[in-house]
């Protein structure tokens, strides 16, 4: 297979000049090609640059604002920092309320970051990181679309909604986890299509409610939660949260407002963070370096911690390149020329 290499600065550049090319406005442009270039470095290619085509798609529609700026309410005095992302992308309406999400938690303790009017199509882990590096801990979630049946259920009614949750760690990367509430992502599903592959069992039903291995059969039936009832009330909690709670649409109401899957979706967003040093205070022991010890025991009994791959791809991106294919290379230039 012929592959190229590109520095992670080469491929910000070709991500953001498309943007910039469909007529987004710096801010969106910039906090899309961050979070996509961050997907490829980190090989999580599900939510890489194979995302740009409907992120695109979601502009040509109208469903999302490419001029968007959007707008930070302090809400002086209260735990609560909202940020209206005025109908354009969730990426860029973070990147302005975190910086006082962690001012507001520091003084606080804890806080939360409500985004409200966003489109988001990208991985959780960008944002829960930022907040890590805060040196605070990190919840994020947000529903999606209805794709995923209920446990038990025949029909989509949950969004595949995606939670993370962040530790800051001394000296070494945070402890992170990020992940569907769907046994799998839908873009997983999707990749299994275009690559011509069955999905394995378990991952979703079709339209008659049967288990199905069949991508096409899948996109048109329903995905399953992770972990059975479980994993369906942690879905149901984040459209009760990131949906209802924060005045915002929930993940059937996303898929009425859109009518389809095939655009990015439309909704709010719920961040949390906390001072482990503020919940801790007075009790004995530092929260980080017990922290670390239970870190030591989970490696030490031979498990990994979560993010650990993602983070040698990182390093190994940051030192050799993102390498793509002759495929992704070719979507890249057609999408520029588009
Ligand atoms: P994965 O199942 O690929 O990974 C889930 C998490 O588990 C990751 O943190 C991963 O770390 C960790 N992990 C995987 N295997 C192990 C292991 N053996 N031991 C310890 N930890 C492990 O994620 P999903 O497919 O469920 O989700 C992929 C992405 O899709 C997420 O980033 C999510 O935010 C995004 N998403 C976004 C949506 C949206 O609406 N915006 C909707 C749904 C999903 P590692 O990466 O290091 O393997
Ligand atoms: O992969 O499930 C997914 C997804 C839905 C919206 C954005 N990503």
């Amino acid at each position: 297979m012929t592959t190229t290499t590109l520095t992670i600065a080469d491929l910000h550049g070709r991500v953001e000049a498309i943007f910039r090319k469909a007529g987004l406005n710096a801010v969106q442009a910039g906090a899309l090609a961050r979070v996509i270039v961050a997907g490829e470095r980190d090989a999580c290619k599900s939510h890489g640059i194979y995302r740009i085509e409907g992120a695109l798609r979601t502009v040509k529609s109208g469903k999302v604002k490419p001029d968007a700026v959007p707008e930070l309410d302090l809400n002086e005095g209260s735990a609560i920092v909202k940020v209206n992302a005025d109908g354009g992308f969730a990426n860029a309406a973070f990147e302005l309320g975190v910086p006082a999400l962690a001012e507001r938690t520091r003084k606080l303790g804890i806080a939360a970051l409500v985004i409200n009017d966003c489109t988001h199509f990208s991985a959780l882990w960008p944002e829960v990181e930022a907040v890590t590096k805060e040196g605070l801990a990190g919840l994020v979630m947000c529903p999606s679309y209805a794709t995923v049946a209920p446990a038990g259920g025949n029909k989509p009614l949950l969004g595949t909604n995606p939670f993370a949750f962040g530790w800051p760690r001394k000296d070494t990367s945070p402890y992170v986890f990020d992940f569907a509430t769907s046994v799998a992502a839908r873009g997983e599903i999707e990749l299994h299509r275009r690559a011509g592959k069955q999905l394995p069992e378990g991952w979703a039903i079709d339209a008659d409610g049967h288990p199905t291995t069949d991508p096409e059969a899948a996109l048109a039936g329903a995905m399953l939660p992770f972990g059975g009832h479980k994993g369906s009330a942690i879905g149901t909690m984040i459209e009760l949260l990131a949906g209802i709670m924060i005045g915002d649409l929930t993940s059937p109401e996303v898929l009425d407002y859109l009518g389809t899957t095939t655009l990015a979706p439309f909704h709010g967003e719920l961040i949390i963070a906390m001072s482990p040093q503020a919940f801790a205070a007075g009790r004995p022991g530092d929260p980080f370096a017990r922290a670390e010890l239970l870190f030591e025991a989970i490696v030490g009994s031979g498990a990994r911690l979560p993010s650990q791959r993602r983070f040698a791809a990182r390093e190994k991106s940051e030192t050799e390149g993102v390498v793509l294919t002759a495929a992704e290379l070719e979507l890249l230039d057609r999408l520029f020329e588009k």
